[in-house]
């Protein structure tokens, strides 16, 4: 008897210790952060930012489907908060594999993200939301990216209405002439040469 409370006790110690709550905030039209690292059995806080206006919902879809803008949902997948942009919402979510969620209202200006679960069924890469950083921000004529990986990457420039505006495969290169843009606020999306994304910031042009 002794043993087995022994166990349970340490089952639970390892338990408490391993989970992390991650903080997850849906805003007017994104979420932050785009792609959050977290570990099977981990929790993720999702909360409505109290600045939202607009309806947004986290809609589970295939990655084929987050890939294309897709809205799709995930049969069995996570569908919350759907048309209720109220303040305060919030769900709590274990996802032991990675979810690919788009915003159903707002999936075709780029309202997506994942969560990569680090343990779970299938091995899945870290990503490098930090490791990809612009300068300067704003900026008029050249953007400077700031990454500490050496492997080729695409940049992609979408604008506020959704259309890439700009598109570069970068192998040594880190630089992207801006000089033609209109100035405005820019999405920036980093992908791996199979297409996998890597990390998204936003770029502010002004000339
Ligand atoms: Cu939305």
């Amino acid at each position: 008897m002794k043993q087995t409370y022994a166990f349970f006790f340490a089952l639970l110690a390892v338990a408490t210790q391993a989970q992390v709550t991650h903080e997850l905030q849906v805003e007017d039209d994104e979420f932050n952060p785009p792609s959050l690292t977290i570990n099977a059995g981990d929790h993720v806080h999702i909360f409505w930012d109290n600045s939202v206006v607009n309806d947004h919902n986290v809609t589970e879809v295939e990655q084929a489907t987050w890939n294309v803008n897709g809205t799709a949902p995930l049969a069995g997948g996570y569908q919350l908060g759907v048309g209720t942009p109220s303040p305060g919402t919030d769900f709590t979510i274990t996802p032991l594999n990675s979810v690919w969620y788009v915003c159903t209202f707002h999936a075709g200006m780029g309202m997506k993200g994942v969560i990569n679960v680090m343990g779970g069924n299938g091995i899945e890469e870290a990503t490098a939301q930090d490791q990809y950083l612009l300068a300067p921000n704003p900026a008029s004529d050249v953007v400077s990216i700031m990454t500490p990986s050496s492997d080729p990457f695409t940049v992609r420039f979408t604008d506020a209405a959704g259309r890439t505006v700009l598109q570069r495969a970068l192998n040594t290169t880190r630089t992207v002439d801006v000089s033609t843009l209109n100035a405005g606020l820019y999405v920036v999306e980093f992908r791996d040469a199979r297409g996998t994304l890597l990390a998204r910031q936003r770029s502010l042009i002004a000339h």
